[in-house]
C-alpha cells in the first residue's frame, strides 16, 4: 500500500492526498515534518513534504507524484485522455505553482508564523502574481479550472489559493480570487466535493493542534 509522508497542514501534502482519495487508491498516512536530516532526505531528497513510499521506492515533488499516480491508476482520470488537453491542464498547474504558490509562499513566514516581513518580497511578489493571475484568466475556461473535467489543475488550484489568497490579502489587501472572474465559484465547487471536505477537515484539525502546541510554547 502507498504511504503518504507529511502533515495535513501542508498544502502540497493535501494535493497528493486529494488525488489519492479521488482515485480511490488505498494509502496510509505517515506523520513526517520537512527536515534536512539525512534519514528524511533519503526519502525526500530536498527534505520537503510530501513524499510517497511505493513498492518501487520513495518519490517526492508533488507534480511528479500526481503524474505517477495517474500512470499507475489511470481511472478515475485526473487528466484528459487527449494529449493536447492533458498538456493544457499541466500548463495551468505548473503556472499556478511557479507564479502564484511559490511567490505567495515568500510571505508565509511573516503572515502565518510571525516572522519578519521581507521588503524585497513585498516588492517582487506582486507583479509576478499579477502575471500569474492574468495567465489563469486567459487559460481557465469551463466549469472546472481547465475545461469541463475535474483534473489535477483543480487540485493544484484549490490548495494553492487556500494559503496564497490569505497571504496576498494580509500583505497587500489584495483579493486574488476575486481578481479572476469565476474563480471563486470554481474553488467553491472543488471544495464541495466529499473528498476535498475530508482533506479540509483533517487540515483544520491539524491546524488547530499546531496552533495549540505553538501557544503552549511547543
Ligand atoms: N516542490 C515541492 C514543494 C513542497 C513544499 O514546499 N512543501 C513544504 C510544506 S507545504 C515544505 O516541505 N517546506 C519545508 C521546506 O521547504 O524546507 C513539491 O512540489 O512537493
Amino acid at each position: 500500500m502507498i504511504k503518504l509522508y507529511g502533515f495535513a497542514v501542508s498544502n502540497y501534502y493535501n494535493m497528493v492526498k486529494l488525488a489519492l482519495l479521488e482515485k480511490n487508491i488505498p494509502f496510509e498516512e505517515v506523520s513526517a515534518m520537512a527536515s534536512q536530516d539525512a534519514s528524511y532526505k533519503a526519502k525526500s531528497p530536498m527534505g520537503k513534504v510530501p513524499c510517497i513510499e511505493t513498492p518501487h521506492g520513495f518519490l517526492s515533488e508533488t507534480s511528479a507524484i500526481l503524474n505517477y499516480l495517474e500512470d499507475v491508476h489511470p481511472t478515475p482520470a485526473l487528466l484528459p485522455a487527449d494529449a493536447w488537453a492533458r498538456a493544457k491542464v499541466r500548463e495551468i498547474a505548473h503556472g499556478l505553482e511557479l507564479y502564484i504558490e511559490l511567490q505567495a509562499r515568500r510571505h508565509f513566514g511573516h503572515v502565518f508564523f510571525g516572522g519578519p516581513k521581507s521588503d524585497a518580497a513585498v516588492e517582487e511578489v506582486k507583479p509576478v502574481v499579477e502575471n500569474g493571475l492574468n495567465a489563469l484568466r486567459q487559460l481557465s475556461s469551463g466549469q472546472w479550472i481547465c475545461g469541463d473535467q475535474f483534473t489535477q489543475a483543480d487540485i493544484v488550484a484549490y490548495y494553492t489559493f487556500g494559503y496564497a489568497a490569505m497571504a496576498m490579502k494580509a500583505v497587500y489587501g489584495h483579493d486574488i480570487v476575486a481578481a479572476v472572474p469565476g474563480l471563486g465559484d470554481k474553488l467553491a465547487r472543488i471544495g464541495a466535493r466529499a473528498t476535498t471536505s475530508k482533506v479540509d477537515a483533517d487540515q483544520q484539525a491539524a491546524m488547530a493542534a499546531f496552533m495549540a502546541q505553538k501557544q503552549a510554547g511547543g
